[in-house]
């Protein structure tokens, strides 16, 4: 009689892979830099095509950058279970954010193929092509493309030289007539499950080990540009002034202060850039790239109300005039009640300390939610620092996830509804 054995995640493979992917950044950055349509990029995703095979998957990188591998289940009809996370970075950022979540996908492909554990389901793992936020306001560009979320309208947005996204695509080698072909139909989906550091701090807190996620943060992104009066500094008196860059900075605190009225409130101006840029001259244009966020969808209405209203207000009492441009965001996604109680369900059965909370980092999956049933898992970031060279997860906290992830994937393998 075939006996069924256990898969076994080893950390071994997971430090591994995490190490040599944190050797695929541009240097003349701090901490870690792989962003999206760099060299290191097509390096990196080129990397995790190679992993994908070696695991035994059949891969290809598709019309957006996306890289893709699947391992054939017993029922070519049954949808597939996704799995994988992002290995773009924002600029100076971590090795763990996203890198998890693909490095777990791989781990947990290779620990079900050696205990020989084939599913019924195909299993897909992805590397999601572009995540985090890009200059163009535009993030989860890949995951948009395989839900039929990347719009004309999104390929139209341009950086602050003008160029547009759609050239800079085409220039990366990407070519924007033919993202149609990276979108997938939903019928052919059963599942999508992301492994990923928490990014903050409730769960070291906590002392949980695996984080459920209820709900994504959503997103309310923006550029402001006010346009004022170039004038010497020392001679124009103050109450005579245009001064675009005052304008901008009331805006600023305008969104520490609504954002700032609630617990899950947040509000970042990631971005300020003044012309001419020059200590003695009063300011003539200031750009301001910043976002609110928050896990509920009215308050988030109400503080994109109010901060338009703060904008306009800064810019009329100085004569300055405001050009404001919300960009591509995010509604708050709610991860599939059914699966939550699967992940929680296996993970109590591994012995996990767990809880349930909100992410509120925007995430793939709040793009799949949208398409499929979906559920995230987080493991512990310390002191929960990231998006900076600090962002840390132990090596054992790393292989929880995993161990978690792959047994969610096989439950979710046998389990008839999600
Ligand atoms: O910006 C975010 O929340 C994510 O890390 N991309
Ligand atoms: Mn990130
Ligand atoms: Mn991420």
């Amino acid at each position: 009689m075939k006996t069924v054995r256990d898969p076994v995640p080893l950390q071994e493979r997971v430090d591994d892979d995490l190490d040599e992917l944190s050797k695929i950044v541009d240097d003349s950055q701090p901490g870690w830099t792989r962003t999206a349509l760099s060299e290191q990029d097509t390096a990196g995703r080129h990397w995790a095509l190679r992993r994908m095979r070696d695991a035994g998957l059949e891969a290809h990188i598709d019309a957006v950058g996306n890289v893709i591998g699947r391992w054939a289940g017993r029922d070519p009809a049954a949808g597939a279970i996704i799995t994988g996370s992002h290995t773009d970075t924002v600029p100076g950022g971590g090795r763990f954010d996203g890198n998890v979540g693909l490095v777990g996908a791989l781990e947990a492909v290779r620990a079900l193929r050696e205990a020989d554990r084939r599913l019924d389901h195909d299993l897909v793992v992805i590397d999601f092509f572009g995540e985090e936020p890009n200059d163009f306001g535009l993030s989860c560009v890949g995951s948009r493309a395989i839900t039929g979320d990347l719009t004309g309208e999104h390929l139209a947005l341009t950086d602050d030289t003008g160029t547009r996204y759609a050239d800079a695509l085409a220039a990366a080698g990407i070519d924007p007539a033919g993202l149609d072909k990276a979108r997938w139909d939903p019928s052919r989906v059963r599942a999508f499950l992301e492994l990923h550091i928490e990014q903050g701090p409730v769960m070291e807190q906590q002392g949980t080990q695996i984080g459920l996620v209820s709900t994504i943060t959503g997103t309310a992104r923006f550029r402001a540009l006010f346009h004022g009066r170039r004038d010497h500094s020392g001679t124009m008196p103050m109450h005579l002034r245009q001064d675009a860059g005052c304008a901008a900075a009331g805006t600023v605190l305008a969104v520490e202060r609504i954002a700032g009225e609630q617990e899950h409130g947040r509000g970042t101006i990631g971005s300020v850039t003044f012309t001419p840029d020059a200590v003695n001259v009063v300011t003539e244009r200031a750009e301001i790239f910043g976002e609110l966020r928050s896990p509920e969808r009215d308050w988030l209405q109400y503080a994109r109300t109010a901060l338009l209203e703060a904008a306009g207000t800064e810019a009329a009492t100085r004569g300055v005039t405001l050009d404001f441009e919300w960009l591509p965001g995010k509604a708050p996604a709610a991860m599939s009640p059914t699966l939550l109680d699967i992940c929680a369900d296996v993970v109590g059965g591994l012995g996990y300390r767990h809880s349930r909370m909100y992410s509120g980092a925007e995430h793939d999956a709040a793009v799949m939610a949208a398409f499929c049933p979906t559920a995230m898992l987080f493991v512990p970031s310390h002191a929960g620092r990231s998006h900076c060279p600090e962002e840390w997860t132990d090596s054992a906290d790393v292989l929880a996830g995993v161990h978690a992830l792959t047994e969610t994937i096989t439950r979710v393998d046998t389990t008839p509804a999600c």
